[in-house]
């Protein structure tokens, strides 16, 4: 994501660097922490959800996979979204020990018969974890695919019943600024918080992840538990979740109050949809050099067209 600036505006060193020197540099990082020089690479898997850590040997990959090859782990943990830890790509990974994961509850209120508090244990016991290999989609121009690993989240929130008077998902993520040291700067209006209209929360596509790449999800990616929409803007999935509301209205989010005319609620991936600083047409896949066209819902247009159908998508963009 980006902000919007004013004329004092300085580019970030991700955005200016070609991608090449930020490997080598980010290599450099990764070597001076293998060689215990301290924190600057943060270590990729932490131990947060091991008593709940699933059987990555026994994980199913499921049939709503891409069959695309996944980008490098090094890239998916190393070059983030995640304002709480920072604005640069590389700072999520730096400070993932300021997110605390353990012990770790999500809320789960508004329109359902079984409204309740629950434990990270309790809200995936009994769940049937599987591999989901995915594109993400960034707003900023680039996109991965990414091995998650996850459930639908339509099974978590059949539990808690929601009524029919449940018109939206709202879901927010942990404030903590005492540790998040991004939440003590008024960069966004804390915490950060997305929605999703209650069709779109059911469909099978969209999943909460609780691991990448067969093991636990790193602190930088969304630990403990968080958001995959896949066919909508990276911005939409959520990172770190502790509450879970079901509501009539559409919830305010994040980046459409940030800058309404810039991100709309929906922020399905449409390449005939200009960001109004820049063009959608392409991307760059993260490891690749030459660009790529962006496809319509990113590619999921078969499976999720129909959600949308008779909305003129340029104005519920
Ligand atoms: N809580 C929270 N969730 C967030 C963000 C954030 O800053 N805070 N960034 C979003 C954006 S813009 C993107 S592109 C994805 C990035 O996910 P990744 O770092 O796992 O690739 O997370 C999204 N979820
Ligand atoms: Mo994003």
């Amino acid at each position: 994501m980006l902000i919007k600036r004013t004329k004092t505006h300085e580019p970030r060193p991700s955005e200016i660097t070609p991608e090449s020197i930020y490997r080598q540099r980010r290599n450099i990082m990764g070597a001076a922490a293998l060689a215990g020089l301290g924190a600057v690479g943060g270590l990729p898997w932490r131990p947060a959800l091991a008593r709940v850590a699933f059987d990555s040997g026994k994980l199913g990959k499921s049939a709503l996979s891409t069959d695309e090859a996944p980008t490098d782990l090094d890239d998916i943990t190393h070059y983030n979204n995640f304002y709480e830890l920072g604005t640069r790509k590389s700072d999520p990974a730096r400070h993932a020990d300021e997110l605390i994961t353990d012990p770790w509850s999500i809320s789960v209120s508004g329109h359902c018969e079984k409204p309740g508090k629950l434990t990270l244990e309790d809200f995936l016991k009994g769940q049937d974890f599987e591999e989901r290999i995915y594109r993400l989609r960034c707003v900023e121009g680039w996109s991965m695919v990414i091995p998650w690993v996850g459930f639908p989240l339509s099974k978590a929130l059949a539990r808690f019943q929601p009524t029919s008077r449940a018109k939206y998902v709202a879901f927010e993520s942990l404030l903590d600024p005492e540790h998040l040291h991004g939440q003590r700067r008024k960069i966004l209006d804390w915490p950060y918080r997305e929605g999703l209209r209650m069709d779109e929360a059911m469909h099978p596509l969209t999943i909460l992840a609780v691991g990448l790449y067969g093991k636990v999800l790193p602190n930088q990616n969304g630990a403990p538990i968080r958001l995959v929409v896949p066919w909508k803007y990276g911005f939409k999935s959520i990172k770190s979740i502790v509450a879970i509301r079901f509501i009539e209205q559409q919830p305010p989010t994040t980046w459409n109050q940030q800058a309404p005319d810039e991100y709309g609620f929906y922020s399905n991936v449409n390449p005939e949809v200009p960001h109004p600083r820049w063009s959608q047409r392409r991307e760059r896949r993260i490891g690749e050099f030459r660009k790529r066209k962006t496809l319509k819902f990113n590619g999921y247009a078969e499976e999720v067209a129909s959600l949308y159908r008779g909305m003129d998508l340029k104005k519920y963009f």
